[in-house]
């Protein structure tokens, strides 16, 4: 029965109509990787670097729900067992938070959770991206949510399916202090202590000013959060975990610089936590450098993107080519006078990018900036982004390919300048640039603390994986002519070598995605509703049309 009415019901009240609503049995799972990992190796790994992209909302999801009065299990799954051994069987709402990675993952479970009668919702990035996708396999695709549209949803006030939203950015989070619970789960170990690498995520702003075309903040407006809020956020996690890493999920920290640091500098000189953020090197500049020292920010991470074009946020004008990279030497040496620890994100094949220039210009970079630790970004164009629009207009996106490909070592365009095989091995000459033990050596040189020394090394184990699987699909490109002939636009069915790997990579619940279901929705995304039906559910109007008969439910009675 939906929703479940029960003795230990509590009221809630919808539209001036009294409902009784049961204590729900809520999961909130958070799936941060694709696959189950098969390896020791893999597993350390995960744990410590693909765990701490445990993200804000679901946190906030799972809070919200049990501020409502309902039971809540949250967890994340980055590789470490069966994400079905996360959460009780028997839950009444279970709510996907899933990046469009592990997409075709939150598809398998969703069927099964639905085989079990649950409600089924999915937000996050992957159902901004491509909701019509998701709806082929969840009862409710969530755009922007807040506390009171997950409450309509635990009211059952939407027809299912459907594509939902406030309409607004979110900007009432739960503090830290009432994440508690979630943090321990998310970030510390099994005896709920954190470790060396554990990370506390907070926000000070949502929203970017700037329009990448890459990004799904491009039109997004910038909102500075309360600074009392991140004031009380950060005085909690001094006091209750002294030295513990804070990371901002801000899409761009600092946007109104001074401000946010005033507030930081609310804290002691020495109670201040470590601090990691994504900012744009337009920010980092100038007199703002030792405060970050002060603030004790301890990694940074800033993109550089091209070599001719987003020179905007990289704070260099115009300029580009050889003009922009001594440019940004120098800028970046300035940057490490202050914060240990830097990152520069690449994106190599965009539509100006051609020839060798790109592929030298950010091999040069590497071998002058050893302590800055590069990643090298394939074209991803995720829907609601202009460059999906662009993209899909010129015909250039492979449209066969399952969304969960749409990640490094995958191509999913057809690039302007680049046949796939030459795309290929300078994307491997790239990143053997950055790999060799000699790099490893001056990386490890060129730093100063151990914390920083570690992750360099760390993060050089892992950047040899994607070179390994960069090459292995380079091998296959260059001895499969159906897997050539689809990158090169010559064929239109999806190859052997993605359905392969698409199974592989969903293990024991490969069974449960047909071949028809692999193929992706990618056409615009109709509107969104942003109101409410609230409305009694109708006897019998349960079923899920794009659901096989088996996986129907019975037909529910309205508990109004
Ligand atoms: C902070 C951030 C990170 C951080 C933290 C990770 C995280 N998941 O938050 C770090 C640095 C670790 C990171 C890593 C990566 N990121 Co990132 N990241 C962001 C960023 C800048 C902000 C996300 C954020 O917290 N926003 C603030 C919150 C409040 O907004 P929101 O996430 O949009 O959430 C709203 C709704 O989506 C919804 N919602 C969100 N979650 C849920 C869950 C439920 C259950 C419900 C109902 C609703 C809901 O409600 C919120 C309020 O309306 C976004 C870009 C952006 N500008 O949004 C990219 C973004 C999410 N990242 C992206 C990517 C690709 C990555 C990487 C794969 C990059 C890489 N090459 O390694 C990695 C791996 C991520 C992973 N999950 O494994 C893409 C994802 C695209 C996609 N469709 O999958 C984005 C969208 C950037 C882009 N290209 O546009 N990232
Ligand atoms: S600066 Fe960052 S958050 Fe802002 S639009 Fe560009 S990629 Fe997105």
């Amino acid at each position: 029965m939906w929703p479940p009415v029960a003795n230990r019901s509590h009221p809630a009240r919808v539209s001036g109509e009294r409902r009784l609503v049961a204590k729900l049995k809520i999961g909130i799972l958070e799936i941060i990787n694709d696959s189950i990992s098969q390896s020791w190796r893999n597993r350390v790994y995960e744990a410590q670097f693909r765990k701490i992209y445990a993200s804000l909302t679901p946190q906030a999801v799972s809070v919200w729900c049990r501020q409502l009065g309902h039971e809540t299990h949250y967890a994340t799954f980055y590789g470490q067992t069966d994400p079905q051994d996360l959460l009780p069987e028997d839950l009444d709402v279970v709510f996907f938070a899933v990046d469009t990675r592990s997409s075709a993952l939150a598809y398998a479970l969703a069927k099964l959770y639905r085989r079990r009668n649950a409600l089924t919702v999915i937000g996050g990035a992957h159902a901004r991206s491509f909701p019509l996708d998701c709806l082929r396999f969840f009862d409710l695709v969530v755009h922007d949510c807040d506390k009171s549209l997950i409450e309509k949803i635990l009211l059952d006030s939407f027809e299912r399916p459907s594509i939902i939203s406030t309409g607004r950015m979110l900007t009432e989070f739960p503090s830290v202090e009432e994440r508690k619970q979630e943090v321990a789960t998310a970030s510390f170990d099994r005896r709920g202590k954190p470790g060396r690498m554990s990370i506390v995520n907070v926000i000070s702003s949502v929203g970017c000013p700037y329009d990448c075309d890459f990004c799904i903040d491009w039109k997004s407006t910038y909102v500075m959060l309360p600074n009392e809020r991140l004031a009380a956020d950060l005085n909690f996690i001094a006091t209750t975990w002294p030295g513990i890493f804070v990371g901002y999920s801000d899409p761009n920290f600092g946007v109104r610089f001074d401000e946010v640091l005033d507030v930081i500098e609310t804290l002691p000189k020495g109670a201040r936590n470590p601090y990691v953020m994504e900012s744009s090197l337009a920010i980092l500049r100038g007199n703002r450098l030792p405060r970050l020292k002060e603030t004790n920010c301890f990694f940074v991470a800033p993109g550089v993107e091209g070599w001719s074009d987003y020179s905007n946020k990289a704070g260099v004008g115009k300029k580009v080519g050889e003009e922009k990279l001594e440019l940004l030497v120098a800028h970046f040496h300035e940057i490490h006078e202050f914060v240990p620890g830097i990152q520069a994100n690449f994106l190599f094949g965009t539509e100006v990018d051609r020839g060798e220039e790109p592929v030298e210009l950010t091999k040069e970079f590497i071998r002058r900036l050893p302590f800055v630790w590069p990643t090298i970004n394939i074209p991803v164009p995720f829907g609601g982004t202009p460059l999906y629009e662009s993209q899909l207009a010129a015909g250039r996106v492979l449209r066969p390919m399952p969304f969960s490909f749409y990640y490094l070592p995958y191509l999913v365009l057809r690039l302007k300048h680049y046949h796939p095989i030459e795309y290929y091995e300078k994307v491997i000459e790239m990143h053997e640039e950055a790999t060799t033990n000699k790099m490893l050596i001056r990386r490890l040189a060129a730093t100063r603390t151990i914390g920083s020394r570690t992750h360099l090394a760390l993060r050089t184990l892992g950047m040899r994986n994607d070179l390994a699987a960069l090459r292995e699909v380079l091998e296959w490109l260059r001895s499969d002519s159906e897997l050539l002939a689809f990158h090169e636009g010559r064929r239109e069915e999806l190859p052997s070598y993605y359905r392969w790997r698409y199974r592989e990579k969903l293990g024991p619940y490969a069974e449960l995605i047909s071949d028809e279901e692999m193929q992706p929705v990618v056409d615009p995304p109709p509107p969104v509703i942003t109101q409410p039906l609230v409305q009694a559910p109708r006897p019998g109007t349960r079923r899920r049309p794009s659901e096989p008969a088996q996986l129907t439910l019975p037909p529910k009675v309205s508990p109004v």
